[in-house]
């Protein structure tokens, strides 16, 4: 059987590297890859291209590409792009509208189906305060569409494009069987927690960090209140989301965007559990107002029915298997403690 040619945008990133880990070791896809960096050591066998560089520069490079499928994961995460706004709706936006582009193109100049797998965020949610955060509770998709953030705004507004561009593009061969089209879809994803690498200029990394340190006997002053709460979720399970999500027939589908949940932690609860497998770490508390104010804007947990109606979404991990049979088993290997 011939392998499918799939693109990795961002394949730096977190989600990136563990992805095209994924893929490589699922087999059958020919992995092209784009970053504004080079390839980290981890993947740079399993790249069969690499594509160094700004994606709204380079795009023109991928015109020439059949790919099947895209997972479109470059992204300014929100910390960063509350301080770099410009750049970060240039990166966030110009960047998804470019390759949303040269999908719906593909799609419709050669009667190709080309999936499109978006990783969107619970930073699309804007809560107004912390009793409405709590009043709110588990929240729905459809439910307080009103991001406080640029990331947030970006987030939402690039779910629309991809319905957008779904929706106008490769209609006419919809009829065609497969149906060719942009077949756009989005999960919203909570905090990500990875053993094997740290996050960087999100709002959620207090929780990773503070592990990350833990297991390294590093002191961490966490940027929030102790009684922050938000939905957080291990890598693996956010790869198995994008894999089954991608896998799924589109007649199964009955929305573009879904939300994922795993498990919904305070930030006292990851420092009572980081103390539990390290008795010496030194875990203070420094709020820092303007990421507070973000994670407030965020609920406390979102509604992941419909994934689990349509595909049959069940995390592997929640919190007590996140803990004992994946994060502290893999840290304890990588750090020697
Ligand atoms: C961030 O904190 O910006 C991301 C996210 C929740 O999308 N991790």
């Amino acid at each position: 059987m011939s392998e499918k040619q799939v693109l990795v945008t961002g394949a730096c990133g977190e989600i990136g590297q563990a992805l095209v880990q994924g893929l490589a070791q699922r087999g059958g896809y020919r992995i092209v890859t784009a970053d504004f960096m080079p390839l980290p050591d981890s993947i740079k066998s399993l790249s069969a291209e690499h594509v160094q560089g700004d994606l709204v520069y380079k795009i023109k490079t991928f015109y020439d590409y059949d790919f099947d499928t895209i997972f479109h994961l470059a992204a300014s995460l929100s910390s960063k792009a509350e301080v770099a706004t410009e750049e970060a709706h240039r990166i966030n936006v110009e960047g998804t509208m470019q390759l949303l582009m040269l999908a719906a193109y593909r799609a419709e100049k050669y009667h190709k189906a080309v999936k499109f797998l978006f990783p969107s965020s619970i930073a699309v949610y804007g809560m107004s305060n912390l009793a409405v955060k709590k009043n709110a509770g588990v929240v729905k998709e459809e439910d307080w569409n009103t991001p406080h953030t640029m990331y947030g705004c970006n987030k939402l507004y690039c779910e629309k494009l991809g319905m957008y561009y779904g929706k106008y593009y490769g209609q006419k061969h919809l009829d065609a069987v497969p149906p060719t089209m942009l077949d756009f879809r989005a999960i919203r994803f909570p905090g990500l927690i990875s053993a094997f690498t740290l996050p960087s200029g999100g709002t959620s990394d207090y929780g990773p960090e503070m592990l990350h340190a833990a297991a390294q006997d590093k002191p961490y002053a966490c940027f929030v209140r102790a009684d922050t709460k938000i939905s957080f979720m291990a890598m693996p399970d956010a790869i198995k989301s994008l894999m089954m999500l991608m896998d799924v027939p589109r007649g199964k589908l009955s929305n573009n965007v879904y939300n994922i949940a795993a498990f919904a932690i305070t930030a006292d609860e990851f420092r009572r559990r980081a103390l539990q497998a390290f008795p010496n770490a030194r875990i203070s508390f420094e709020p820092n107002p303007r990421r507070q104010g973000i994670v407030d804007s965020w609920p406390e947990d979102v509604d992941d029915s419909l994934a689990r109606k349509d595909w049959n979404w069940k995390p592997s991990y929640d919190v007590d298997r996140f803990f004992d049979d994946y994060f502290l088993p893999e840290i304890r290997k990588r750090y020697g403690k």
